[in-house]
């Protein structure tokens, strides 16, 4: 059995020396100790009476071994991302304090020194059973097992959690549709389960959202922080003298109503992207950081780094974060940096997880070329108050929830019953239409099925021509659940919705199923490797397999604990 454990210094150990990265991570696991112990605890409480079996743990952190070339650890300090170091420290602790048996590996020595794969035979198969229930590791790690494991990772890739930031749609990781149909990228195509890749926010549904945290306060911290904000101060979001370019008209209007602090990293001169009316303290620790943003009225975007973690950092001590829009939004099709990303999500501003899923007062969205609705707001903003706040899913206790849900209950390896079953008579039981809506609940005696996140959770919906099932299911305050699509993938799932088909075909396309208006086609999915609710085409309505979600936990139904 799993027993929470609240002391990092065994976790601290396995972390190792020898690389800034390493240290950056180890001081984020001292800093936030405490707030994990008083998260488990709360856990621990409310989970009493579930038995939680100690799983077999290896963390491989692919980006960070020098056989990868580890681009990362120089530049901890010199404005360099930052962000993935941050995700792996959390998702290491929350492991840890979940009380798994945990190996960490950060080089192929050790990789292979845990897979038991013998020295100087690197790439020799593992013959053996995997010693491990679960592997994490992020797109390089798993480029080096496929390098060191041979054919048996193909044996035991169900075991695998990919650790992947922006998200990969399920066209994407299928080989053959991707070369097929034009998905093809560098990352790779790997045939996992699409919610084996776990992001950082939640992107898609495609994918499993596994997240980090950013520190919560107290109500007496709180309290304090609202009485020391200066109205009049602003944190500019930009620790590399790059991200600064062009952005000197806005922070000029900026200026008239604030003064403005930066944090970007320099050598020995200010770096001349730097307009000089802006005080800049260089690269500070996290801690000092969080410091300057705790007197901070405003933190603003610069349009880069995309979905980063600092302005939830922000908005959780009190700051209103204020970004640009992107309209057109920027994608692997119209952007550098997201071109080659196993995934062709629209991002609609610089981050659009505080844009949709916060919103106002704490997060405004705005054109910042459009100089008249820009100094509005930041006139706005001088008049408003708002309190520190941070999202559920994004706490300790709320990150612990989910990864324990996670592994208690996601099973990529059991073999799936096979469905619809034959000679079952609940097939024709019914679809109940709500009223008013297209919103349907199967009403069934399916309870025998287990699936996770549970059938109860399934309200079945048509998308509508052009709409993705990400839309559909957000247009109905609900979430597309890619796990349920296999109930769903039957004829009878369109005459519940009162689509009338004049012929049903099964195809492998990940936008099915669904329905083509035009000729009265009823469309089913031929390869649930494909089973995908991001995608969209004009000729196309949609089937939606959506589900409900816990206030600020949107990874987990309400009946998912
Ligand atoms: C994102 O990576 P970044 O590292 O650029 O993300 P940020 O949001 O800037 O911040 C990461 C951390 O850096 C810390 C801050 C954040 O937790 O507390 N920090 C700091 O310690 N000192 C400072 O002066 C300023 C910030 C994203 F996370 C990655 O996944 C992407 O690859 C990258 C590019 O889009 O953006």
């Amino acid at each position: 059995q799993a027993v929470f454990q609240s002391d990092v210094g065994a976790l601290l150990e396995q972390v190792g020396t020898g690389k800034e990265s390493l240290s950056f991570m180890k001081r984020r696991v001292r800093r936030m100790a405490a707030q994990w112990a008083s998260a488990a605890r709360r856990l621990d409480d409310r989970l009493r009476s579930h038995w939680r079996e100690q799983n077999r743990i290896l963390v491989h952190v692919g980006f960070l071994t020098e056989e990868s070339g580890d681009v990362f650890s120089p530049k901890v300090l010199k404005g360099g991302p930052l962000g993935e170091m941050v995700q792996w420290a959390d998702i290491l602790t929350a492991l840890h304090v979940l009380g798994h048996n945990l190996k960490i590996s950060f080089s192929l020595k050790e990789l292979h020194g845990f897979l038991g794969v013998p020295p100087g035979r690197g790439s020799c198969p593992l013959t053996g059973p995997l010693p491990f229930d679960l592997i994490y590791t992020d797109y390089h790690g798993l480029q080096q097992m496929k390098q060191h494991m041979g054919l048996s990772l193909r044996k035991h890739k169900c075991h695998i959690r990919v650790i992947d930031t922006f998200g990969t749609e399920p066209a994407y990781n299928h080989e053959e549709y991707a070369i097929l149909h034009g998905y093809r990228t560098n990352w790779g195509y790997w045939n996992l389960h699409g919610q084996q890749y776990m992001t950082m926010f939640p992107h898609t549904p495609d994918n499993s959202f596994m997240g980090f945290v950013a520190e919560e306060l107290n109500e007496t911290e709180k309290q304090n922080i609202q009485r020391n904000k200066v109205n009049n101060m602003a944190v500019v979001y930009g620790k590399e003298a790059s991200m600064w370019k062009g952005k000197e008209k806005f922070l000029t209007i900026l200026h008239r109503y604030m003064e403005i602090h930066g944090t970007v990293y320099y050598e020995t001169q200010r770096p001349p992207e730097v307009p000089a009316f802006v005080k800049n303290h260089g690269l500070l620790p996290q801690q000092e950081l969080q410091q300057l943003l705790r007197k901070a009225k405003l933190f603003i975007g610069l349009g880069f780094p995309y979905e980063g973690p600092a302005p939830l950092e922000a908005i959780a001590n009190g700051c209103i974060f204020l970004q640009p829009k992107f309209n057109p939004p920027h994608s692997s099709l119209n952007h550098d940096f997201f071109r080659g990303k196993p995934t062709s999500r629209k991002v609609s501003s610089q981050h659009p997880y505080a844009e949709q899923y916060i919103g106002r007062p704490h997060v405004i969205t705005v054109d910042f070329n459009n100089s008249e609705e820009f100094e509005a707001t930041i006139r706005e903003i001088m008049r408003i108050n708002v309190e520190p706040f941070l999202p559920y899913e994004y706490t300790c206790e709320g990150m612990l929830e989910r990864v324990h849900a996670y592994i208690q209950n996601q099973d990529f390896c059991s073999p799936e019953a096979p469905f619809p079953p034959v000679n079952s008579s609940w097939l024709s039981s019914p679809f109940v239409l709500l009223p008013n809506s297209s919103i349907l609940t199967w009403a069934s005696n399916a309870s025998s099925y287990t699936s996770w996140p549970p059938l109860s959770a399934l309200r079945l919906l048509a998308s509508l021509e052009g709409e993705s099932c990400v839309e559909a299911c957000q247009g109905a305050e609900l979430i597309c659940e890619p796990a349920l699509y296999r109930f769903i993938n039957i004829k009878e799932a369109f005459s519940a919705l009162e689509l009338q088909c004049d012929g049903v075909e099964s195809q492998v396309n990940h936008l099915l199923p669904a329905f083509s208006a035009e000729h009265a086609e009823c469309g089913l999915q031929q390869d649930p490797l494909l089973f995908s609710c991001a995608g969209s085409s004009a000729k196309y309505q949609r089937l939606c397999p959506c589900r409900d979600y816990r206030a600020g936990q949107v990874a987990l139904c309400r009946d998912c604990l």
